[in-house]
């Protein structure tokens, strides 16, 4: 099964960028043909500055690959190293209604929220799909805030299909109900737009103020707790197996478990899970050279998939005379 994903170089990574869709991706590795990339043209809607972008991208490289994702089994690139990613983007936008677009939601929430909104930013969607057909990916890890994206790239690849015969795979989202929406320190997702985030690689002092500040109610410490409602729990629970989570949800039920108690507690469980990565993310964004001999690799794999699928798009729409 061919798997692909794709993350934004666009500022720090966090809980939910990992456990959404990265920590799954890496897992994939083992039993799957794995296509991962860095969406960097998807963050120009969001990263106007051209040196931050470039170091971003060099950064969200070293983030997947100190993560464990393994170049030598998987098929890692930037998304701009594939150009034929525009070319197709173009030949799906005349199989993509206008109303569809209008209905996203991620494009009409960035809109209320008072983001001035641009062609790019409309056309998101497109471009996405044409990130998955274009190398035929069958299984789209992503958080439950890209489904509806997904739901319109398989539109998309389906019309397309109706007009041509069979020449895109239309993908199947892969959602996991159990992490579909990690939430951040105020309870909503947890999002960069919405400053609520833990982030992986921070030091330890900007860690511990993240977590503290996570929002909890004003219940006193001797009393009982509701796990289900509290904040930490949610996120504190993404770290522990089923017996782990149990024990943390009696001592809640118990009472006398203090919010700064087990914020602390979490604290501590990020820190030490990711202090290893840290130091393999430091060494290879300490090479940059050898960071991008990595990804002109993987640009070169990622082209070879995408020139097979192009020649059959070139073919059906008659672009090839
Ligand atoms: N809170 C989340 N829960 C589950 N999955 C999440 N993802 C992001 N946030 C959550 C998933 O992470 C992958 C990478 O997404 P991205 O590169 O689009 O990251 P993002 O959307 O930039 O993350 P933000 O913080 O939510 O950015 P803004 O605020 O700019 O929209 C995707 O699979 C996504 O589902």
């Amino acid at each position: 099964m061919r798997v692909l994903s794709g993350i934004q170089p666009s500022g720090s990574l966090h809980l939910g960028n990992y456990f959404g869709m990265m920590k799954k991706m890496i897992d994939y590795q083992q039993h799957h043909e794995l296509f991962c990339f860095i969406a960097n043209y998807h963050a120009m809607t969001s990263v106007p500055d051209g040196k931050a972008l470039a170091t971003g991208t060099l950064e969200a490289a070293a983030n997947f690959l100190a993560l464990g994702l393994d170049p030598d089994k998987s098929v890692f690139w930037v998304q701009s190293d594939v150009p034929e990613v525009q070319e197709l983007t173009w030949v799906l936008s005349n199989f993509t209604p206008m109303g569809l677009l209008e209905r996203c939601h991620s494009y009409k929430d960035k809109v209320a929220k008072g983001i001035a909104p641009n062609h790019g930013l409309f056309a998101y969607p497109v471009l996405m799909a044409a990130d998955i057909l274009l190398f035929g990916g069958e299984l789209v890890p992503v958080g439950k805030d890209q489904k509806q994206h997904l739901e319109v790239a398989r539109d998309i690849a389906i019309k397309f299909n109706n007009e041509h015969g069979e020449v895109l795979v239309v993908p199947e989202p892969d959602i996991d109900d159990e992490i579909a929406t990690i939430p951040g320190l105020d309870g909503q997702k947890m999002s960069k737009s919405y400053k609520n985030t833990i982030d992986l690689f921070l030091e330890e002092k900007a860690l511990r103020k993240q977590v503290m500040r996570i929002v909890t109610d004003p219940t006193p410490v001797e009393d009982p707790k509701d796990p289900d409602k509290c904040n930490v729990f949610q996120i504190y629970r993404l770290f522990l197996d089923k017996q782990q989570e149990q024990a943390l949800r009696q001592r809640y039920l118990a009472g006398g478990l203090g919010y700064g108690e087990v914020k602390q507690e979490l604290f501590e469980t990020v820190r030490d899970f990711f202090a290893p990565f840290a130091q393999r993310r430091e060494e290879l964004l300490g090479d940059k050279d050898q960071l991008r001999a990595i990804l002109a690799e993987g640009a070169q794999k990622a082209r070879g998939a995408a020139s097979k699928i192009m020649r059959k798009v070139r073919k059906k729409t008659g672009l090839a005379y």
